[in-house]
């Protein structure tokens, strides 16, 4: 197993408050139809997924927001972590065109599978915030993440009513595997994921993202640890549990020892 230095304790009590508060949320969602079916209600959620939707917003109505920074705060120098450039020859090629061939695969218990170009993820509405990345390793940096908001895409392409969990899946392979098995991955439950500060993030202090740290497209996940913040993105999966991906703890440094919960 790959060793790392923990410095951040694990927020065991936030953990076991967030598993209670996505049960919760499963159960909300029945609750949430008479809300929903209200006309001013459904004129400003269009064709969205009206209880995932609504049960969404009563959750994080008491969930804060990361602090945010000034222009003045970035960090000089943001160090880039873990892989810095895939070795998969495929995602080579790709960065070669500037992943003009690159596709976002959206699939699992959604309504509408789809997959998005780059360009398609720059015409959606757009997020910027300036942040601090706390790695367990024990650095931090402040930098400025652009990006489309994940809620909107998990919004258009309609969650099933089982869907519990966004899985990320990305291009390196940490371990260099030959079988997949070192593949990195992130999971998020649905608070998190339509936390309005979770983008996925194209540009980083206003340039397109760089190779070391996740081009084309990576997940901003703002109160939680550096790890979570999967680079590399591929594919975006729905699910109704995770324990039978990979090694079932839903991440990468999950299964190698990490809490699931990596709140800040
Ligand atoms: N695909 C992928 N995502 C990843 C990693 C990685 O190795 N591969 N490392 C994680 C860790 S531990 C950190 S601290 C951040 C580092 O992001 P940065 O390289 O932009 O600093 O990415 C996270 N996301
Ligand atoms: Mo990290």
């Amino acid at each position: 197993m790959i060793q790392r230095r923990l410095i951040i304790p694990p927020p065991s009590r936030r953990g076991l408050l967030a598993a209670g508060a996505a049960t919760f949320g499963g159960l909300l969602l029945a609750g949430c139809d008479r809300l929903s079916n209200a006309p001013q209600f459904q004129s400003l959620l269009g064709s969205a997924n009206k209880a995932t939707y609504g049960a969404q917003r009563i959750l994080l109505s008491g969930q804060p927001l990361a602090r945010e920074f000034q222009e003045k705060d970035l960090s000089p120098v943001f160090k880039a972590n873990g892989t810095t450039l895939p070795a998969d020859p495929r995602y080579q090629a790709m960065a070669e065109t500037g992943f003009s061939d690159w596709r976002l695969q959206i699939g699992g218990l959604v309504a509408r599978p789809t997959s998005l170009s780059l360009a398609d993820i720059r015409r959606l509405p757009q997020r910027t915030q300036i942040t601090r990345h706390d790695c367990v390793e024990g650095w931090s940096a402040i930098g400025k993440w652009t990006g489309v908001p994940l809620g909107l895409i998990l919004r258009s392409v309609g969650l099933a009513p089982n869907a519990r969990f966004i899985v990320f899946r990305c291009a390196d392979d940490l371990d260099g595997s030959a079988d997949g098995s070192g593949l990195y991955y992130e999971s998020l439950d649905l608070i998190d994921a339509f936390h309005p500060q979770t983008i996925l993030a194209h540009s980083m202090n206003d340039q397109p993202l760089a190779i070391a740290h996740g081009a084309p497209l990576r997940l901003r996940v703002e109160r939680q640890l550096g790890y979570k913040n999967a680079k590399y993105l591929m594919q975006i999966e729905v699910v109704d549990r995770f324990d039978r991906i990979a090694g079932g703890k839903g991440g990468y440094w999950e299964d190698r020892g990490y809490e699931w919960f990596a709140g800040i």
